[in-house]
């Protein structure tokens, strides 16, 4: 392998498989050793398609262990707790869904969502089943036919609840929802949060890191912690919320996720014969990927997310904006999307250390290259970027951010995030889905 450091392809692998263990809990994989102590809902879903290239009953179980935590209305949440109730902040006590009527008994969640990454893992379980044979493929393919029902519920939760007037574009109530915490794309809808009394807190995150800021900051905590108080005050109830939260943005990445995965889900349900379900998922998968479409920027070509509570375009040089390359849609508009992504501004940009996408443009004023969501890169991104574009057959892209990929991971510091001109792991190391993401890009090679 051409890496940096010489590492080679059977020693990152064994590398990658060992800080997949590092987190093993048993029946879930922990987000990361100290820092997240507990499972998040689209990491598991990046850990299965790791796990799926190693271990498929294991993957299966992981998969599981989310759907457990299913709330009866379709939510998958964000956060399944472990039993480790100090290690992280705000705990399950701090969101308080105890009295939340739609959450199963007996396990413990957060209130909100993430984005939905799940079909298209399960594609890889099944996938990586039937190119094992044997038990691997019995077992994948009874977990498909025995959770269908709870994916294409979690598919139509979304739809329903959190896109109810049918623009093609998902709701969100906190940027913990997004995945992208304090992205420069939040940075309007944060300035009008004003928080009431919220009681004060401890946080453990900041612990876990070289330099602080390398996180959020206290204020933007106390927003945080304010939008999940507003939830929490109607019980998490789908309607009530919308009335009392002080953040509720159309996600454009989010949604360009929930149309590739509809599609997945599409396929998988034509397999086990349920026709008329695969009907309703594509049109999903239409509806979503002609809302992405409709985010497009005029001047930059890039899509946007939409503030609700002000009725506005949010436009920001973040990753985001390549939800159409994730969603699918037009050639000629997906050409030019391409052509940015591998231009100056973004893979080429001079000086970076590998050519991957940071998560904001170096070239924006809000990049900040060592601070979380606002510039470093992310390496579980890079391996969805990748998967779509081997689905639309675009190998140059897909090689591109292979290679690099791999070389950036040779340092086997499995780092949340990395600075993008000096290649410096940033955030927690030994993160799971960064080491599920060296798995799934060595794949069939080993
Ligand atoms: C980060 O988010 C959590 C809150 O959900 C946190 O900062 O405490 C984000 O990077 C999110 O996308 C990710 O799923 C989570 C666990 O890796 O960490």
């Amino acid at each position: 392998m051409n890496t940096a450091t010489n590492v080679g392809i059977e020693e990152l692998r064994q590398s990658a498989i060992d800080v997949l263990k590092l987190n093993d809990l048993g029946t879930m994989t922990s987000a990361a050793p100290n820092l997240y102590p507990h499972m998040w809902s689209w990491d598991a879903a990046f850990v299965a398609i790791g796990l799926a290239r190693v271990n498929v009953p294991r993957a299966i179980t992981e998969l599981r262990t989310l759907l457990a935590a299913q709330w009866s209305t379709g939510m998958i949440p964000h956060i399944v707790f472990s039993e480790d109730s100090a290690g992280y902040f705000p705990g399950f006590d701090r969101w308080d869904t105890a009295s939340a009527a739609a959450r199963p008994a007996g396990v413990k969640s957060s209130g909100i969502c993430q984005p939905p990454v799940h079909a298209i893992a399960v594609r890889h379980i099944v996938d990586r089943g039937r190119e094992n044979g044997g038990a691997d493929q019995e077992a994948a393919e009874a977990f498909l036919r025995e959770t269908f029902d709870a994916w294409l519920a979690w598919h139509r939760w979304l739809a329903e609840v959190r896109d109810p007037e049918g623009v093609g574009l998902i709701e969100i109530h906190h940027g913990w929802e997004s995945g992208f915490d304090n992205s420069p794309r939040w940075d309007g809808p944060y300035a009008r949060v004003q928080p009431g009394p919220v009681p004060a807190f401890t946080r453990r995150d900041t612990l876990h890191v070289a330099d602080v800021s390398e996180r959020p900051d206290d204020a933007e905590y106390t927003k945080y912690l304010w939008l999940v108080q507003q939830m929490a005050s109607v019980n998490y109830d789908d309607k009530a919320v919308q009335g009392v939260v002080d953040f509720r943005v159309r996600d454009v990445f989010f949604s360009a996720i929930m149309a590739a995965s509809s599609d997945v889900l599409a396929g998988l349900a034509d397999e086990i014969g349920r026709t008329s379900d695969a009907e309703e998922l594509r049109g999903f998968a239409r509806r979503f990927r002609a809302g992405v479409a409709s985010t497009l920027d005029p001047a930059t070509g890039l899509a946007r997310d939409y503030d609700v509570l002000v009725d506005e375009w949010i436009s920001t040089d973040t990753v985001s904006g390549f939800a159409p390359l994730v969603s699918g849609g037009d050639r000629a508009v997906l050409a030019v999307q391409r052509n940015t992504l591998l231009g100056p501004d973004w893979m080429s940009y001079p000086g970076l250390r590998f050519p991957l996408p940071p998560s904001t443009s170096p070239s924006s004023p809000a990049f900040r290259p060592r601070t979380y969501w606002r510039g470093p890169v992310w390496p579980f991104l890079n391996l969805l970027l990748g998967w779509a574009s081997q689905r639309d057959g675009q190998s140059e892209i897909y090689e591109t951010l292979k290679t690099a990929s791999l070389r950036q991971l040779a340092d086997l510091k499995f780092g949340e995030y990395y600075e993008p001109f000096t290649g410096e792991p940033l955030g927690s190391l030994n993160q799971a889905w960064t080491a599920a993401a060296a798995l799934e890009w060595i794949g069939a090679d080993a």
